[in-house]
């Protein structure tokens, strides 16, 4: 194939902002006396705000105590908490060989776009400096159906006006590895456990451009 378009999740391939969705959920859980690890942390990577949330309930055998609109003022209180801890974020904070390969996809012409869960992606984009290098942001409000779910890929697809088939989505979850596929796109996967990507990395420090021109042409 050649490739016109890559289209990059946001946490986890060009920032790992995990860690605070795992510092934000955690204050919450801690102040309701809720269980909540790292080792849950990773079934929240990919998925929506409200879905973790549902995640966490499920996990502490609570879902069905509480109302859709209780659900969401917890959800919002999280955020605002979240959003305080990425108002930290800078270009350092940009995940290895990101940088140097977007560089390298716009020296070679290649659209570029961000394919994320996170309602939060373009503030996140601001703060490392690196907004203005893509061509399209979706706008995670606005995606009908969350990952699993292609609807994010085909967004930023149809954003840039091309077929799937030009298309190759990086993630770093395996929700998003099936939401890739199921776009009928190639995948990058970077160190993603549970799906195989048609190329799996370790790390982002991993993705160079030459290489997968070659193993996607
Ligand atoms: P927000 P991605 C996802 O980002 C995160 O991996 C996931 O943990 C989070 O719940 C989701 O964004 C929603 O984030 O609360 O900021 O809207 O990996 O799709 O870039
Ligand atoms: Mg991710």
């Amino acid at each position: 194939m050649h490739i016109k378009a890559f289209l990059f999740d946001l946490d986890g391939v060009l920032t790992d902002t995990a860690k605070y969705h795992f510092a934000a959920w955690k204050e919450l859980c801690d102040e309701r006396g809720w269980h909540f690890n790292e080792v849950d942390n990773e079934r929240l990577k990919g998925v929506s705000r409200i879905r973790s949330l549902e995640i966490i309930l499920e996990i502490n055998g609570v879902l069905d105590s509480f109302t859709e609109d209780e659900k969401n003022a917890l959800a919002n209180k999280k955020n605002t908490r979240y959003v305080e801890m990425i108002s930290q974020v800078t270009a350092d904070d940009i995940l290895p060989g990101v940088s140097e390969f977007l560089s390298d996809c716009r020296a070679a012409g290649i659209r570029m776009a961000v394919a994320s869960a996170s309602r939060n992606a373009p503030e996140i984009l601001k703060n490392l400096g690196i907004a203005d290098l893509f061509d399209y942001v979706a706008d995670a409000a606005k995606v009908p159906n969350s990952k699993p779910a292609p609807d994010v890929f085909l967004t930023c697809a149809e954003a840039l006006g091309l077929p799937s088939s030009e298309c190759v989505g990086i993630e770093d979850a395996a929700a998003g590895i099936e939401a890739i596929r199921a776009a009928g796109m190639r995948s990058v996967g970077i160190g993603v456990v549970g799906e195989t990507p048609d190329i799996p990395l370790r790390a982002t420090s991993e993705l160079n451009l030459s290489k997968l021109q070659v193993l996607l042409g």
